[in-house]
């Protein structure tokens, strides 16, 4: 008797994903978007106040226009990084707020002194700010930047969400209810710690609604974005067909058949418009791992997985003849994928990269194996043991590493053998991204092992409730350590692959908001995946 997960079979309908032909892979469209960029170069930089330069800086990155702008956003914050005197006391809370977290985002050093001033006597933020709502705000997403021992920063996380949340209790109909809609998206997750990129259609609605908005900025954010998702359709395209090539779903129906969600996995994690072959490939890593996932979890005896951890250690192809016919097809799938992968990397890149590939799969093979050991000793590890296997066993490193041999340009041993050793920011992306999975995925019974959350309630004899409390917090911490990767200057990592591994991290937290949004679906998951890949902006 072999269990099952009880999944929903695919949510989306392949022949209407098929006919899709978006009118905005034309010309004409990139032809506006460009007389656009140019209005709001000029806008920024004939912009005389510099906090309303930054505030518009602020918009584009949360409309996710950046991108067209990275030289003029750089040179006005270098300006505000040398205008920056953080011993002059007459700055405004918002304004100091604001351009720290914009600096910092974007590597620049501020220490957290420049919150001094705010602060009375006892180290404590000034009760007179608990009514200046708009500079709480500011206060309250600079301080996400913090990293370890930054006091000021925590102690300002904490003032600013307890008046925050009292400001918006307090709130009636007529007050300012764009600034109100702001604070509840804030507080119910920070900005940074968002995905850009699937979250700039709230942005858009919430710019639109603003009274000092500006139409060239609103009109080339619902074109980007309907230029994006018609580039999004061509590549889901290319995506499913392979996918229905490797008939995975059709062989192996225990197994979640999740290529759209792990296409949109992919559009959060790998951002640049040029990385189309990255988000490509990508979908399918995570769809094949979605499927070994599943015969580990799922459907394989203890045996049969010691055998097949065994196949996929030696990575011999020729004697999978005692697998069970399951494990042959996902290990041959897997095994195509490899070499077709590796083979484009060689034709580009000159490198062979089929053993760094095949060692990804092996080690979370072995990660996947060790749970199932548990799962069938009814062994109850604690939460460190828990997590020492399970940030591999979520399959962080994997993702990673197949995202690594497409983003990187330069490609050396020094690199790929920081990557292998699972360099720290490896380590901490994965890790957000096992805790976010934990706190969506671990309360449907699924015959797992016991999750972050059971382990501390082991542990700890706690409750369900304190757990929970407990794994935000070590979301919190592990994102402390994360911002020091981020902008660390001697990182063996190039900027786009350092961004993909911290955007893994805020897309799981995105995915797993409210509830299971890779296996299950929930409405807000599903109808967030709809607008952002078939609906156009009018
Ligand atoms: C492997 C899976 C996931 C983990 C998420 C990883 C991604 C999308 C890169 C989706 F498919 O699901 P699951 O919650 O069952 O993983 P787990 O490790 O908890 O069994
Ligand atoms: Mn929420
Ligand atoms: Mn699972
Ligand atoms: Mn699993
Ligand atoms: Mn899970």
């Amino acid at each position: 008797q072999r269990r099952s997960g009880n999944y929903s079979p695919s949510f989306w309908n392949a022949d209407y994903m098929l006919s899709l032909n978006s009118d905005y892979k034309d010309e004409r469209h990139m032809r506006r978007a460009g007389e656009l960029i140019v209005q709001v170069k000029m806008l920024m930089e004939k912009e005389a106040d510099p906090v309303v330069q930054l505030e518009l800086i602020d918009d584009l990155q949360k409309l996710s226009l950046s991108h067209h702008f990275e030289k003029e956003i750089n040179e006005i914050l270098f300006n505000a990084s040398t205008m920056y005197d953080h011993k002059n006391k007459e700055r405004d809370l918002y304004s100091t707020a604001l351009a720290f977290r914009l600096l910092r985002q974007h590597g620049f050093q501020v220490p957290q002194e420049v919150f001094e001033c705010f602060k009375n006597d006892k180290g404590e933020f000034k009760g007179s700010l608990s009514n200046d709502t708009k500079g709480l705000l500011q206060l309250y997403e600079a301080s996400f930047l913090l990293t370890e021992g930054e006091r000021t920063l925590e102690l300002a996380t904490e003032f600013a969400t307890k008046f925050l949340q009292e400001n918006e209790k307090l709130n009636d109909a007529d007050d300012d209810t764009h600034l109100m809609s702001c604070v509840r998206h804030s507080l119910d997750i920070p900005i940074h710690w968002r995905i850009q990129r699937p979250n700039a259609s709230w942005w858009i609605h919430s710019y639109k609604r603003r009274t000092n908005m500006n139409p060239f900025v609103l009109e080339l954010a619902k074109l980007d974005f309907n230029i994006f998702q018609a580039q999004y359709q061509q590549e889901l395209k290319q995506d499913l067909r392979w996918w229905k090539n490797t008939c995975i779903a059709e062989k192996l129906p225990f197994a979640r058949d999740r290529l759209v969600e792990s296409y949109f996995w992919s559009t959060g994690i790998v951002q640049p418009r040029q990385l189309e072959i990255a988000r490509i490939t990508l979908a399918k890593v995570i769809a094949l791992i979605t499927t070994l996932d599943d015969i580990y979890d799922v459907y394989g005896t203890l045996e049969e997985l010691e055998l097949f951890t065994k196949a996929i250690k030696r990575w011999d192809i020729s004697s999978i003849d005692q697998l069970p016919y399951y494990m042959q097809l996902c290990f041959l799938t897997i095994n195509n994928f490899v070499d077709d992968t590796a083979y484009d990397v060689l034709k580009e890149k000159d490198i062979n990269i089929i053993p760094c590939l095949r060692k990804s799969w092996v080690d979370l093979a072995e990660a996947y194996l060790v749970e199932a050991k548990w799962f069938y000793s009814g062994y109850k590890p604690n939460l460190e043991e828990y997590l020492n296997n399970a940030w591999i066993s979520v399959s962080g490193p994997a993702v990673l590493c197949h995202v690594f041999f497409q983003v990187t340009d330069s490609i050396t041993r020094e690199t790929v053998e920081s990557l292998f050793k699972y360099h720290d920011l490896v380590r901490y992306s994965s890790t957000l991204l096992r805790l976010a999975d934990d706190l969506g995925t671990s309360l449907v019974s699924r015959g797992d092992v016991p999750k972050s959350i059971q382990c501390y309630m082991n542990d700890n004899n706690a409750s369900e409730e304190e757990a929970r409390r407990h794994v935000r917090w070590l979301i919190a911490e592990t994102w402390k350590e994360m911002n020091v990767e981020m902008v660390s200057v001697d990182s063996p990592f190039c900027k786009d692959f350092i961004a993909c591994a911290a955007d893994m991290g805020r897309m799981a937290q995105y995915m797993y908001h409210n509830g299971d949004g890779h296996g299950m679906q929930n409405s807000q998951i599903h109808q967030q995946m709809t607008d952002f890949l078939f609906q156009q902006w009018l």
